[in-house]
């Protein structure tokens, strides 16, 4: 034990040397689960615009699914607001494309966001400012990534939009407080990995705007490939949730036990594009619609919802009782 011990404490101090300045912990949400110990979510993404392209739609059959399953809080995966974001807290189109589209009972609860492309190319520190839970006290965003705890389940909320290399040559986006790209990329996984390593959650699910396996529009994507795979799969996160592609999709990774859930249809879909990936693609719906989860410690319940509320794909997840029971320790 001693040995194990210092060469902790050597490995410890090693990355500390080479560590790059300015790294924290990733700031955090506690959201408690019920009474019952369940967690109830929904997930949406790609879904601002004003209502248009079915998001009204999406929004009522949210709603309906919201208070039925008695949902903790909505997380979206980000393009919350089309086409450049907002520009300020008091932007009309804010209310235009969330206050006034999510309305519905089961839907007045706490929304957890990541931001995606979109959001980037308008003022993306407006949609982090505390100021706008004075327009809508829903809307939170404590940071670019962050978790939510939740106890049975961690949610690693996880800003994509700055690994995607071609994005840096475009003009249009507000790298305030991110760039120069490789720091902070490489303090964010840091941060990713110490908070994995920490978490004592039996679920642990990293949301992001960008899919790293897909087989819709866009596809797979080899920055996220590349640099945030591997830790998802070395601390044996269970499920990546992502939009970007407007789609709803579920694909298992070939070499893990980690699944790719694209929860993307929140608004303007049927791109009618797909991709090949080398991992197994067990749904794919190419319209609108959105994700919802109930988790207890050993077991995950999913599902995929069309704008009429019809369930298009559902299945299960299970840990064993001791997996659960060793993840609290
Ligand atoms: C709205 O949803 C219906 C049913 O899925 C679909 O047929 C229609 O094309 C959608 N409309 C738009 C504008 O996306
Ligand atoms: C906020 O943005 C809107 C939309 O661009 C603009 O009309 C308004 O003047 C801005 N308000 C402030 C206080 O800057
Ligand atoms: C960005 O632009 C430079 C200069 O035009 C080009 O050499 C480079 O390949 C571009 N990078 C990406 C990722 O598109
Ligand atoms: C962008 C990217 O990494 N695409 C890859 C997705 O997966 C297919 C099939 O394995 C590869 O051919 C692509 O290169």
């Amino acid at each position: 034990m001693a040995l194990v011990g210092l060469l902790l404490i050597v490995a410890s101090a090693a990355a500390v040397l080479l560590a790059p300045p300015a790294s924290a912990a990733l700031p955090r949400v506690e959201h408690v689960p019920k009474a019952d110990g369940t967690l109830a979510i929904l997930a949406v993404g790609d879904w601002g615009r004003r209502g248009q392209f079915n998001q009204t739609l999406v929004a009522q059959q949210m709603g309906v699914m919201g208070e039925k399953m008695d949902i903790a809080y909505v997380i979206s995966t980000g393009d919350n607001i089309y086409d450049d974001g907002i520009a300020n807290t008091s932007d009309p189109l804010f209310k235009e494309s969330f206050s006034n589209i999510y309305t519905a009972k089961g839907l007045q609860k706490p929304w957890y966001l990541v931001l995606g492309n979109h959001d980037y190319t308008g003022n993306a520190l407006a949609q982090l400012d505390p100021a706008i839970r004075n327009v809508d006290s829903r809307y939170t965003v404590i940071a670019k990534s962050f978790i939510v705890n939740s106890g049975i389940a961690d949610f690693f909320l996880v800003d994509t939009t700055p690994f995607i290399l071609h994005y840096w040559n475009n003009t249009k986006f507000d790298w305030r407080g991110v760039a120069p790209r490789d720091i902070y990329i490489t303090n964010l996984l840091k941060d990713l990995e110490y908070a994995l390593t920490e978490s004592k959650a039996p679920w642990k699910i990293v949301v992001g705007h960008h899919p790293i396996s897909s087989a819709c529009g866009h596809g797979n994507n080899t920055e996220l490939e590349q640099l945030l795979l591997p830790v998802l799969k070395a601390h044996g996160v269970d499920m990546y949730v992502n939009g970007h592609d407007h789609c709803l999709q579920r694909i298992s990774s070939r070499d893990s036990h980690l699944q790719f859930l694209t929860s993307g249809g929140g608004s303007k879909a049927w791109a009618g594009k797909y991709k090949a990936t080398p991992d197994k693609v067990e749904f794919l719906y190419d319209g609108q619609g959105f994700m919802s989860m109930r988790l207890s410690k050993t077991e995950a319940h999913l599902a995929f919802f069309d704008v009429a509320g019809n369930v298009l794909h559902c299945w299960g997840l299970a840990k064993t009782a001791a997996a659960a029971a060793a993840a609290g320790h």
